[in-house]
């Protein structure tokens, strides 16, 4: 089959197209994927899209009425609707907050592990970034081994997790101005779990029934996951396993090999991936394979945890979270290996129509049809290795005919770290203030984010980006529209073609692609890092800056979590999909318009790329007319 003979209902699914071969393949050979199933729940409940459904006592389930006149207006206890959207979103947040942190608070784990030497494998690869963190935490470095300054940065940072009382370390990286809005506002987080927990217990029954009071606490919590939970997550990664610098690498489907064990790492913590990579190049298993007929072991990424190899290591990246089904389909996988977030539980039905085990590691997820291998830190290598094992084994079950991968395989440049963007810079940010006060870069466009069935998948990343750089806006992106970009070519420096005049101009001469991946999800804790140092380079707050941020096809409670610290950190965003708020006129007025007065900054909702583009380009100008570039 051809792009030509797919079906419209084929074509209206993705852009990509490894992703249409494969589901036409999929369809060819009766498969469901989320596209299906999201087909089979439209349409999908009102009351939910709404967000006026609490199922937050068993007095309920309670639903409002929309309509004027029919209906209830107001739940069992007398929670309006803007009470229970107030709640409902938070509760996201809470959701979106808590992964992230988690997540920082594992790496924090390792760390520890790693500085009391009951890491198993486990090194600390970039010092002087150690050091820098423990300065800004007051630790004494001079005279002390990398260790004993681990072991204290390590405690400090898991303290930041329980803290009664603020602020979080990193939280001060933000500009004066915004930190002095914070405390105005009484945002500014104490400790990220207690922020967390005050969500869960403010949405209880009977607690806070003020959506205002409810949305500035999300507020607070989703600030401790970006300048918290999220931050803590890169920096500590970085100390562990290298600060991200330029490599080249390959992305999409096509990166799976025919005559070689495939490994597909999915989910998002690198301390797994990282140890996967690792043992994947152990000359034993490597032997191993050959015995088996294979050429040798591939092991490729799926969304973040994918980031993460790729960015540190150069490993080529499968595809974006649509696509890790996709990855099963192509009959080509002989291990999907998962951590936790974002990894569908339909893998472990559909893995078993092929070879492919899937296998799972982390104690906090358990997946029908998966093979539980447990991971703990303290014997890293040595279970990456009976995991790589195990994949390797499988080699041998695979069916020939049911094998199937699509060609593309895009080249990318990634590995744009905040250090190195400066050292690309030649060591200071000079240059980039420049090109933006000269115009030759007119703003900064900060565009992140999911797949979401319902928006065409990839449409809405890679038709933005393509309109922000034709109009000179510089992009930094993460997690699955990182690897979207990658997919389009749109992260290599021949890609400054496609940009408008000046920003083309700025990319040639620095050698950089138009697009600059940042890395994962909790890397947009790197974007927050770049903005505030700007902001402080030009003197103003971050709301000040000719930036915008966007997330296409946004879709996890994740996402909410940032869209959250992110316009609450000053950054005008623009979401894709409709986040379930409509169904209250005060929490939806204030996410659009009132927020702007209280944070200098608000979500806008535009399903269209182009539309969203001219949104985000027009906040830029605005933004440039103010400060007079
Ligand atoms: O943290 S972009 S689909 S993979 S939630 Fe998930 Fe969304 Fe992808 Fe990474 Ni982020």
């Amino acid at each position: 089959m051809t792009e030509e003979t797919y079906s419209e209902k084929i074509m209206s699914r993705s852009i990509d197209p490894a992703a249409l071969e494969m589901l036409a393949r999929a369809e060819e050979l009766g498969f469901e994927t989320a596209w299906d199933r999201l087909e089979a729940m439209l349409p999908q409940c009102g009351f939910g899209e709404l967000g006026i459904c609490c199922r937050n006592c068993n007095m309920g389930p309670c639903r409002i009425s929309p309509f004027e006149e029919e209906g209830p207006k107001v739940g069992v206890c007398g929670a309006t609707a803007d009470i229970i959207v107030a709640r409902n979103l938070i509760r996201m947040i809470a959701g979106g907050a808590a992964a992230h942190s988690d997540h920082g608070r594992d790496i924090a784990h390792t760390l520890l592990l790693t500085a009391e030497g009951k890491g198993g494998g486990y090194e600390i690869k970039d010092e002087a970034k150690l050091k820098a963190l423990a300065a800004e935490y007051g630790i004494e470095t001079e005279g002390r081994s990398k260790e004993e300054i681990a072991l204290d940065l390590a405690r400090a940072v898991y303290a930041e997790f329980g803290k009664q009382e603020g602020p979080i370390q990193f939280t001060r990286r933000a500009p004066e101005k915004r930190v002095a809005l914070w405390q105005k506002l009484g945002v500014d987080p104490r400790g990220i779990d207690r922020e967390i927990v005050e969500i869960m217990h403010r949405t209880h029954i009977g607690v806070d029934n003020d959506p205002v009071n409810l949305i500035l606490q999300g507020i607070r919590a989703s600030i401790s996951d970006g300048w918290g939970g999220s931050m803590i997550a890169t920096e500590l990664s970085d100390v562990l396993f290298g600060t991200p610098t330029p490599i080249r690498s390959r992305a999409n489907l096509g990166v799976l090999k025919a005559d070689e064990v495939n490994i597909v790492m999915h989910g998002h913590e690198p301390t797994l991936s990282e140890m996967i990579v690792a043992a994947a190049q152990d000359p034993e298993m490597i032997a191993l394979a050959e015995r088996y007929g294979a050429k040798g072991i591939n092991v490729v990424g799926m969304c973040c945890t994918g980031n993460e190899v790729l960015m540190r290591h150069g490993i080529p990246i499968a595809g974006n979270f649509l696509q890790q089904e996709l990855a099963v389909i192509t009959g080509a996988v002989e291990a999907i290996i998962v951590d936790v977030q974002c990894i569908m539980p339909a893998l472990g039905a559909l893995s078993g129509c092929f070879h492919t085990k899937l296998i799972s590691t982390s104690p906090k997820a358990k997946f029908p049809g998966a093979t539980h291998i447990e991971f703990h830190e303290e014997h890293a290598y040595d279970i990456a290795k009976e995991i790589v094992r195990t994949a390797v084994e499988n080699y041998r079950f695979r069916k020939p005919g049911q094998v199937h991968i699509p060609d593309e395989k895009t080249e990318c440049m990634v590995g744009f770290s905040v250090e190195a963007i400066v050292a690309a810079l030649g060591g200071t940010l000079d240059p980039l203030l420049e090109a933006i006060k000269s115009g030759a870069i007119r703003g900064i466009g900060a565009v992140v984010g999911c797949n979401n069935p319902k928006i065409q998948h990839d449409y809405g990343h890679v038709r933005l980006l393509e309109e922000l750089i034709k109009n000179d806006v510089l992009i930094v992106t993460t997690g699955c529209n990182a690897i979207a970009a990658a997919k389009a070519g749109l992260m290599l420096p021949e890609a400054a073609e496609q940009a408008g005049e000046g920003l083309k101009g700025v990319c040639q001469a620095l050698g950089i692609p138009p697009v600059l991946h940042m890395g994962s999800c909790v890397d947009i804790s790197r974007i927050l890092v770049a903005c505030a140092a700007i902001a402080n380079a030009l003197g103003v707050d971050i709301s000040d800056l000719p930036a915008a941020g966007a997330a296409p096809e946004w879709m996890s409670e994740k996402a909410v979590s940032i869209g959250t610290y992110v316009i609450s950190s000053g950054v005008f965003t623009v979401l894709g999909t409709v986040p379930p708020v409509l169904g209250s006129p005060v929490v939806t007025e204030l996410l659009t318009q009132g927020a702007n007065d209280v944070i200098g900054a608000v979500f806008a909702v535009e399903p269209d790329p182009f539309k969203a583009a001219k949104l985000m380009i027009d906040h830029i100008e605005e933004k440039r007319a103010a400060l007079g570039i």
